[in-house]
């Protein structure tokens, strides 16, 4: 497992992979712990929300921080995002305004933004089907000629991020044949966070997650998630990989997910308070902030970025209470980007239907 800070955060400059970073230094590495420690307030904030009714669900990231943001750093701004619906520090590193992620949760639409805006696809609740997606899209990028051509503001490809209950979906496996098969420039991000909601790894996959790569005779490699740099290392090296024309990699980043899976789920009925706290000693942003105070990072930092983050917080609050309930009708209007007569029919039945209770009044 590739790993280039340890839990007690000190820094590796041995292995395969470290000279993949060595072009980091602190204020790097300040700007990585920013994005984290941001997303994680928006995060705290929105799970917050939802328990005060003002979202009717939360999928929470606490915990999965490092591997997002520095899988999301190693990428170039050409290439395209397929996430899932965790992706709260990827989405950040991507430049979308965090608040947008709230519009899904609370009802106001159905999940909806400008995808090239960020090359940021909208988020996909239906487990691995998104992976299809990410190929699919890759092969465009192969067939665009964008590969292979040397030239790094033309190169491209693309990453998909799911969870170790998605690897075993079809869905994942077809995703993976084609990409080997066509060896399409795209990088199968697996965040292994222990559970798919109550389903333990161990019960999902009887092998190491990272082994379903190996499989398909994708190139494969295991990360410790929590460490930054390592999910930097790997996915800067992949993502040579894929501009270059080499195709395909898989990586399993090795993480937990501290908090619940949504809103809706009780962790505490399939796991032990013991397996949390021994995850809890290897969160992703404290052994950050070890190695940063031990390279002189001063209390200043860490002070305006916790008022950073209570700004942060207060926006998304006033943001979230802000929000007017949508025109029913609305639901219609992004199905298609134009016209449709069967869309147009639906509306028009939903319409009169909804007139229907104007009338009994
Ligand atoms: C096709 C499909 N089947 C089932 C579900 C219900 N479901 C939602 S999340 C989830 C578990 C996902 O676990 P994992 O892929 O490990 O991702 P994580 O939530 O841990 O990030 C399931 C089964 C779904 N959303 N889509």
């Amino acid at each position: 497992m590739v790993q280039l800070l340890t839990p007690t955060g000190t820094r590796r400059t041995d292995g395969d992979y470290a000279d993949r970073v060595s072009h980091l230094g602190r204020t790097e590495l300040e700007t990585m712990y920013r994005d984290m420690a941001l997303v994680r307030r928006f995060d705290a904030e929105a799970t917050a929300l939802q328990r005060h009714g003002e979202l009717g669900l939360w999928p929470p990231s606490q915990g999965q921080e490092a591997a997002q943001v520095g899988s999301a750093h190693a990428l170039s701004p050409q290439d395209f995002v397929f996430p899932s619906y965790r992706e709260h520090g990827v989405a950040r590193v991507r430049g979308l305004d965090l608040n947008t992620l709230l519009l899904l949760y609370r009802g106001q639409q159905h999940g909806g933004w400008d995808p090239f805006a960020n090359n940021f696809a909208t988020p996909s609740l239906v487990i691995g089907s998104h992976t299809l997606h990410a190929t699919g899209y890759a092969l465009g990028i192969q067939r665009d000629g964008d590969v292979g051509t040397g030239d790094p503001s033309r190169d491209r490809c693309v990453i998909t991020y799911y969870g170790d209950g998605a690897s075993s979906q079809g869905d994942v496996s077809e995703a993976m044949v084609f990409a080997a098969s066509a060896n399409a420039p795209v990088i199968f991000f697996c965040q292994n966070n222990q559970w798919a909601i109550s389903v333990p790894t161990a019960v999902q996959s009887p092998g190491p997650i990272v082994d379903r790569g190996t499989g398909f005779g994708i190139p494969s490699i295991q990360v410790d998630g929590n460490d930054v740099l390592a999910s930097y290392a790997v996915t800067a090296a992949a993502v040579e990989r894929a501009h270059g024309g080499g195709g395909p990699t898989f990586i399993e980043a090795v993480t937990y997910r501290m908090g619940a899976h949504t809103t809706s789920d009780d962790p505490t009925r399939y796991r032990t308070a013991q397996e949390e706290e021994s995850w809890r000693r290897l969160d992703p942003l404290e052994r950050l902030r070890t190695h940063l105070e031990a390279e002189g990072t001063g209390a200043e930092f860490f002070a305006e970025l916790e008022q950073e983050a209570d700004e942060l917080g207060a926006s998304a609050r006033d943001y979230c209470r802000s929000l007017q309930s949508p025109a029913p009708e609305s639901m219609f209007d992004h199905v298609y980007a134009g016209r449709h007569s069967l869309v147009e029919g639906e509306r028009a039945w939903f319409h009169d239907y909804e007139a229907g209770f104007e009338e009994a009044e």
